[in-house]
């Protein structure tokens, strides 16, 4: 059994841990974003358009694609947020792979998500939300 002490010194440090974290993603968000899009937006207009997201996201592919069969298996996706439920959906043909246009499939529907003022490019402020990283997470 933990003694008061011990358990104190846990409270604490997780305390700290949340206190830093929270503090640490508050200031992250906005620019995160901001850094993601620079690295993505190739024609340099401040937004990132469906072809540039596609560029990205193609490269992702083939870094994930270790043992370069131009599949990607679970085992590959292992290192992304990319959880078996989407895996499962995204794989159309369901061999249990998902080859790049299965990918790039995933990735213009995450596009069309994150893009909520519907203009066909996904502003800052649109790669910041919730749907926008879940793009994020297939480009980078
Ligand atoms: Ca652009
Ligand atoms: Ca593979
Ligand atoms: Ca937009």
């Amino acid at each position: 059994m933990m003694s008061l002490r011990t358990l104190t010194v846990t409270v604490l440090i997780l305390g700290v841990t949340g206190a830093f974290a929270t503090i640490a993603f508050a200031q992250a968000a906005p620019d995160a974003g901001a850094a993601q899009l620079k690295l993505w937006d190739t024609d340099r207009d401040g937004t990132l358009d469906l072809a540039e997201a596609r560029k990205a996201a193609e490269a992702k592919f083939d870094s994930l694609d270790t043992d370069h069969d131009g599949t990607l298996d679970l085992k590959e996706m292992d290192s992304t947020e990319i959880h078996k439920m989407s895996f499962a959906k995204a794989d159309l043909d369901k061999d249990g792979t998902l080859d790049k246009s299965e990918y790039l499939a995933l990735v213009d529907a995450r596009f069309k998500a994150a893009d909520t003022d519907h203009d066909g490019t996904i502003s800052n402020a649109e790669l910041s939300t919730k749907a926008g990283q879940a793009l994020a997470h297939l480009l980078k």
